[in-house]
């Protein structure tokens, strides 16, 4: 599928679906994705054997747009997403719609989100989370912090949420960060990956989109583990943004 108005370069998007046990959510999510007629990459690394019969049903059922991508052991969702993005950039896409297994996000926006990247092809492309009512306060305090951080490590209030699960990643300058820079594999993925990319000088185009309470009611987010991991990024962005302080400073002036 190639999305491209007149005189524009051709955008050749895929998804990537990262997959750990959310077995009574993968059917509403892909059943969402459908309408949009793009290849689809469901990544699951040790999920529980039960998880096995709904995605084969899924593959099935659904035909030759979804694939699935399956290993050992797991590795966390960071690793998933870009072994997602590697397939989609091997079969020829230039483009990679990242969005979770477990129907938190409106695959309704996604047409937004592709409008978006067509007019900024060089950009990533992210949600910005309007929470509805269902959505649980305990996390939303960390995600102040790590709003706060984000912006000290850019040095610009360029990103709005660096935690989302829904958006569209040029595939060249994703897996060329993820290649040339160490960054988290597990939850601290969202952020470290963007910041490192607005490191590289691309621009982030924000998409409000709804977010929901999951609809299987299941998060992995570990909030010891996952929230010690997110403060070791934070601390070595903050050095990565020391040493690139000039280059960052440079491009406040220009833009
Ligand atoms: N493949 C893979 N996917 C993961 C892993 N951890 C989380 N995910 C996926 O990443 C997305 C976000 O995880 P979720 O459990 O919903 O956490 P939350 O949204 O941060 O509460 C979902 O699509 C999960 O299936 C993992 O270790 N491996
Ligand atoms: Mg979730």
């Amino acid at each position: 599928v190639s999305i491209a108005p007149p005189g524009r370069a051709a955008l050749r998007p895929a998804i990537v679906i990262p997959f750990y046990n959310h077995e009574r959510a993968i059917a509403h999510t892909v059943t969402g994705l459908r309408p949009y007629r793009l290849p689809c990459w469901i990544v699951d690394d040790g999920s529980d054997p039960r998880c096995a019969p709904e995605l084969e049903r899924l593959l099935r059922e659904e035909g030759e747009w979804l694939h699935l991508l399956r290993y050992q052991p797991n590795l966390g969702k960071g690793e998933a997403v870009m072994r997602g993005m590697r397939a989609a950039a091997e079969a020829g896409h230039t483009h990679a719609v990242q969005i979770d297994a477990d129907g938190q996000h409106d695959p309704g926006d996604l047409a937004r989100m592709l409008e978006q990247a067509v007019e900024h092809p060089l950009a990533v492309i992210c949600g910005v989370p309007v929470y509805d009512r269902t959505v649980p306060k305990s996390r939303l305090y960390g995600r102040y912090v790590t709003h706060v951080w984000v912006w000290i490590n850019t040095l610009s209030l360029e990103i709005r949420d660096s935690m989302c699960g829904f958006r569209v990643y040029p595939l060249g300058p994703a897996l060329h960060v993820w290649n040339s820079q160490h960054i988290g594999r597990r939850m601290q993925f969202d952020t470290d990956i963007l910041v490192r990319l607005y490191w590289q000088g691309l621009r982030v185009i924000n998409v409000p989109t709804r977010v929901t309470y999951p609809i299987d009611g299941v998060s992995h987010f570990d909030l010891w583990r996952d929230n010690l991991r997110i403060s070791g990024m934070h601390a070595r962005l903050f050095f990565g943004m020391l040493w690139r302080l000039p280059r960052l400073l440079g491009r406040r002036l220009k833009g």
